[in-house]
């Protein structure tokens, strides 16, 4: 999803800071290449109690399909994050290799269990090109269950490979604090954006902020940060708090950027087709116009927001396009960028973190068209 942006393609007046960044990141190849070993674990464990085949095949198959095919960016971070701050490159074969990519594995099965249930209470089509999980072939309602067994499966393998690290118990409660971020982001989301009734009142800025730092920002930005920083005996109060102060404003711009390219990027190039208008999202897009409509304006916006008709769709992308949204979003995305560029210089890197971590990530969003 990310594109990464040639260093000095960007006409920022200033050396690219980025450009620093040597080390080779890790392959989706070699992050697969450990998802056996975890697959074995996760079968062994259930083996113990003799579970019927029936049911261990049903659970080997709803890990395959929906912790695996993803892009795994939050998962690989762990792994890129972990060999920036210990200055060395981990060896896909190593033991230190799989430790490292096995809290990636987590985070995506984290999300796997996400995406389960939100497909479900978004009453999604597909995902990652596929069908829904509980629209698969004889799923159905026990995709719920599958859910809550995906989210199970990182405490097995916690407790499995992390039980001796003396950041066990840390580790647990980041697991369990950020999931329930996760759902409190989750629940407004839902009510914010209910399907059979359009209320514009019901959106605004505050509410975006709080709506995608929760339900984004803690566990695709934080999480991968604070886990790579326990992995490597760095998670220092003063570091959590550092990674939390950049990295929760990162995630935000993030979703803004997400919410941007909704509505304005190249379907072909972004890989999939928008859907926020037409599903009555409390987007960045809808509250930015908000601010800037005059009464006739508002009032086309309320006849034609949220409502699952091509042509209503395009009157509220009129709308953006006369309010000039796309050319104030690109000047925000700067203003953003350059705030967390300040964010980045001022990290204090006494206690092991490295302003590199902030900045291989923002390189990675920075201006992505996908
Ligand atoms: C996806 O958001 C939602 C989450 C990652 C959080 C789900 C949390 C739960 C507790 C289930 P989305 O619905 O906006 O994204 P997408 O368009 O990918 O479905
Ligand atoms: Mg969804
Ligand atoms: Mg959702
Ligand atoms: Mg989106």
């Amino acid at each position: 999803k990310y594109t990464v942006v040639e260093p000095g393609s960007h006409a920022t007046g200033q050396e690219n800071p980025e450009a620093r960044s040597k080390r080779p990141t890790t392959t989706l190849k070699e992050f697969e290449s450990v998802w056996p070993r975890i697959m074995g674990d996760l079968g062994a464990h259930c083996r113990q109690y003799k579970l019927p085949k029936q049911s261990l095949d049903w659970f080997v198959q709803s890990l395959n399909y929906n912790a695996v095919g993803g892009k795994c960016n939050r998962g690989m971070s762990v792994v890129d994050t972990a060999s920036l701050l210990l200055d060395k490159t981990l060896d896909p074969a190593s033991e230190d290799y799989f430790r490292a990519a096995l809290l990636g594995w987590m985070i995506e099965l984290l999300q796997a269990f996400f995406l389960v249930s939100d497909d479900i209470m978004d009453s999604s089509k597909t995902r990652r090109g596929s069908p829904c999980w509980y629209l698969a072939p004889n799923v159905g309602m026990i995709a719920i269950n599958d859910a809550f067994m995906l989210e199970a499966s990182i405490y097995v393998l916690l407790k499995k490979h992390y039980r001796q690290h003396e950041n066990y118990i840390d580790m647990v409660e980041l697991f369990h604090e950020v999931t329930f971020q996760t759902e409190l982001g989750q629940a407004c989301d839902l009510l914010t954006a209910p399907e059979d009734h359009v209320d514009l009142n019901n959106f605004s800025l505050e509410k975006f902020t709080f709506i995608v730092i929760f339900k984004t920002a803690y566990y695709s930005f934080y999480l991968p940060v604070a886990l790579a920083l326990y992995y490597v005996g760095a998670a220092t109060p003063k570091n959590l708090q550092t990674c939390l102060d950049i990295l929760i404003p990162m995630g935000e711009y993030f979703q803004a950027q997400d919410d941007y390219l909704d509505a304005f990027a190249d379907p072909e190039v972004l890989g999939k087709i928008g859907t926020d208008i037409q599903d009555n999202k409390c987007s960045w897009l809808v509250n930015q116009a908000l601010r800037k409509v005059s009464p006739e304006q508002r009032k086309l916006l309320e006849e034609n927001y949220g409502r699952k008709d091509a042509e209503k769709e395009a009157k509220v992308k009129g709308l953006y396009h006369d309010l000039k949204l796309a050319e104030f979003y690109q000047q925000w995305e700067e203003e953003r960028v350059a705030d967390l560029r300040k964010r980045i210089d001022q990290v204090d890197e006494s206690e092991g973190l490295k302003k590199e971590v902030f900045e291989v990530f923002l390189k990675k969003i920075y201006k992505r068209s996908k």
